[in-house]
């Protein structure tokens, strides 16, 4: 039976890591949709102010469709518009990877993104973008919120894979960052850019 994944969360949380190292624990593949956006040029046009292509989702999600049939076993679909390209009754579970907003600033920053995408991206993350997404897009019942701060990709990917063999709790709603950072007095400059 093919059991569809989807990672997302916001870029730099570890999703192609986690997505990889899942992979080989699993009878499965894993599918990098910026990978098939950028390997088959399925974009739309450009988002000018961003400096990237904009995926065409309708192709990406056909795209999808066709290599779900080409499958067994578990697909894994990860990007951070994943939500947007697998349809609810076609998934199996969904994982939001989620990371530590001063953790996530610090990747984004070795990964020469510039001050104005990383604090886009950690705005995301902090405000929860790619977990209501996913929410919006599922419900409640598949979806899971996985912490990957200060974790190696091995256990995240081994806490994924026991949800999937029911033997670990899948939570969702568990991640406050706006709370932390603004107890830790924070809160503010992560967010003043962005407001
Ligand atoms: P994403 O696919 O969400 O954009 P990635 O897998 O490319 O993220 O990882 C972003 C960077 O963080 C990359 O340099 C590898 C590193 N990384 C990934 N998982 C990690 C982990 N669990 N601990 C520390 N660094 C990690």
């Amino acid at each position: 039976m093919k059991r569809i994944l989807v990672l997302t969360g916001t870029p730099g949380v570890g999703k192609s890591t986690v997505s990889e190292q899942l992979a080989s624990m699993l009878p499965g593949q894993h599918i990098n949709v910026s990978d098939i956006v950028a390997a088959e040029q399925l974009v739309c046009g450009t988002d000018k102010a961003r400096k990237t292509q904009i995926a065409d989702i309708s192709r990406v999600s056909s795209r999808i469709a066709e290599m779900t049939e080409e499958n067994e076993g578990y697909l894994i679909i990860d990007g951070h518009f994943a939500s947007d390209l697998v349809e609810a009754k076609n998934l199996f579970m969904a994982f939001v990877l989620r990371r530590d907003p001063v953790e996530l600033q610090s990747i984004l920053r070795k990964r020469g993104y510039d001050t104005h995408k990383v604090s886009e991206n950690v705005a995301c993350e902090i405000l929860d973008i790619c977990l209501v997404d996913a929410l919006q897009a599922y419900g409640k019942g598949k979806v899971c919120e996985i912490d990957c701060s200060n974790k190696s990709a091995a256990t995240i990917a081994e806490e994924i894979r026991s949800i999937l063999k029911k033997t670990g709790k899948c939570n969702v709603g568990i991640i406050d960052w706006l709370t932390k950072l603004e107890s830790e007095g924070t809160l503010d400059s992560f967010l003043a850019s962005e407001l």
